[in-house]
């Protein structure tokens, strides 16, 4: 009888949400939700009781309040490139999916103000689009970044390849707009640098993964565009070659590094194996590499023999064993393809263990040294296929299965695999989710790691600003 009252209540809502985002706002028929429900690298296939579109904030908070009054969960979604499942609905089917691709718009932007305005389901490609055409930059640049979203960017509180110069998504914030778990809006769109009028409230919601509130809109900074950028495809003897040749180029550029991506040959085998049209920038092959970016205002040609000097330097200290810089633009896309390739590459060998960790940058050799040696041990054969963001200090440490080996059994060891990894991480003060979040994923993970106290804090905030529980449930914490 009262599973009988709940279910009139929640069919009663779900019709009630389909009148508030109108025809074009829902999905139920299971192949038009069937991509909505399953992420990028399929450990997570859920299901839900409709996929949701709204089309404006104001659709937004009337659903959310419609869900909270029927104690229907909720899980936001926005471009579902995610690699911890935190945008997937539970395999139970009771969520609704909401998603805000289609709040697409970019409302302003001002570049005297360096700053643009833009809804959530923006794509992040076309929000730097956007700023380029006013001549500025976004600097927020990852490999999803033609499908992903900047709903999901702020959720996440995501890294990428430029957070050495321009820092984390949450960096390049000054004003959010939130649906909150009861569906009131709070308007925190300022344009502001400096605002000192109480808590910072926007940071709680950047890097929540969807359980505080929904994400509806937000005011990104803006940067001059670089008048100069030079690109390098350079080898290094290893990894603490190439941290010494970070330390090196930041000082003898100006500290104008950008990127400083360490890319192992492992890596860049499985990128040259199968993703067509690349091929390998050096005659020869070497065991590690970086691809590094500079770029400045300078326009004289300044940076190149910058970057030039600093190479030099590097080969007769024997840091470096070869380097190539690209001539052109198409030689420069050709180099971030390489880069920006690692994960697809990584799909047809098998199952891959990841793991995307933090270490203060001097320790990152120490790190792979260590857990390569230890991984290694417990399952020879494993690959790994180590790269990333080294300028950070965040490796995607990522463990392909031995050649021939059982894909289910292979992944059915990922916990023994991780815990050999974060021991190591914490050991060196390091951190379990650098940049890709915790979600489903990494839920125990952060308890076993994180102090008690960490955790309760936490918990302090999801039941205050989300008492029933509604947004995105079972996930992160
Ligand atoms: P989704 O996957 O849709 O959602 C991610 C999380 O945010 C979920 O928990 C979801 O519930 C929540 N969420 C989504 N939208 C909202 C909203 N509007 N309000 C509240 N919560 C919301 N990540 C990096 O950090 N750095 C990288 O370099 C990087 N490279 C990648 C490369 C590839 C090829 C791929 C596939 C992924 C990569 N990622 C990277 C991971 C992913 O792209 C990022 O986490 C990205 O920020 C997710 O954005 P999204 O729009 O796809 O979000
Ligand atoms: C990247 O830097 C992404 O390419 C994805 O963060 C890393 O495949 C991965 O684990
Ligand atoms: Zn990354």
């Amino acid at each position: 009888m009262l599973s009988n009252v709940q279910d009139i209540v929640t069919s009663e809502a779900l019709d009630k949400v389909k009148a508030i985002v109108g025809p074009r706002g829902w999905l139920t028929d299971p192949a038009d939700m069937d991509p909505f429900l399953v992420e990028e690298r399929g450990l997570y296939r859920g299901r839900a009781r409709m996929i949701v579109r709204p089309a404006s904030t104001q659709e937004v908070a009337e659903v959310v309040k419609v869900c909270a009054e029927a104690g229907i969960a909720i899980v936001p979604q926005s471009g579902n490139t995610g690699l911890v499942g935190g945008q997937v609905p539970h395999e139970h089917g009771e969520e609704i999916v909401l998603n805000l691709g289609r709040m697409n718009r970019v409302r302003a932007i001002d570049p005297l103000n360096y700053t643009i305005t833009v809804e959530a389901g923006c794509i992040l490609a076309a929000v730097q689009n956007a700023a380029a055409e006013a001549d500025r930059l976004f600097p927020l640049s990852l490999g999803a970044e033609g499908t992903c979203q900047i709903g999901g960017n702020l959720s996440t509180n995501a890294g990428g390849i430029a957070v050495l110069r321009y820092g984390m998504a949450r960096d390049l914030v000054l004003g959010l707009e939130v649906v909150l778990p009861d569906g009131r809006v709070w308007d925190g769109l300022r344009g502001l640098r400096k605002d000192n009028t109480g808590y910072d409230l926007k940071q709680l919601f950047i890097g929540a993964e969807g359980t505080l509130g929904i994400i509806t809109a937000a005011v990104l900074k803006l940067f001059p565009r670089p008048g100069s950028v030079e690109t390098g495809f350079v080898a290094v003897r290893d990894p603490a070659a190439a941290i010494e040749l970070l330390a090196r180029a930041r000082a003898g550029t100006g500290d104008t590094i950008t990127a400083f991506e360490l890319i192992s040959r492992q890596a860049l085998d499985m990128v040259l194996k199968h993703i067509p049209g690349t091929a390998d920038p050096l005659p020869e092959r070497h065991p590690w590499y970086v691809l590094i970016e500079a770029s400045s205002g300078d326009m004289g040609g300044g940076l190149r023999a910058a970057v030039e000097g600093v190479l030099a330097e590097a080969v007769e200290a024997g840091l470096v064993t070869d380097a190539t810089i690209a001539a052109s633009g198409e030689q420069t896309k050709a180099l971030w393809r390489l880069r920006d390739s690692i994960t697809e590459s990584q799909k047809p060998e098998g199952g891959s263990i990841k793991h995307d960790v933090s270490v203060p940058v001097s320790k990152v050799p120490e790190f792979i040294a260590r857990a390569s040696a230890a991984c290694e041990a417990t399952l020879p054969g494993i690959r790994i296929v180590a790269f990333g963001h080294a300028g950070d200090g965040n490796i995607h440490f990522n463990l392909s299965q031995p050649v021939g080996a059982d894909r289910a059994q292979y992944l059915a060891r990922w916990e023994e695999f991780n815990r050999i990894v974060h021991d190591i991480v914490v050991d060196l003060d390091g951190s379990i989710s650098a940049e890709h979040g915790i979600g489903r994923l990494k839920r125990e993970e952060l308890v076993h790691y994180k102090p008690a106290i960490a955790i309760d804090l936490m918990g302090m905030l999801k039941r205050t600003l989300d008492p029933k529980g509604i947004m995105n449930p079972g996930k992160v914490i």
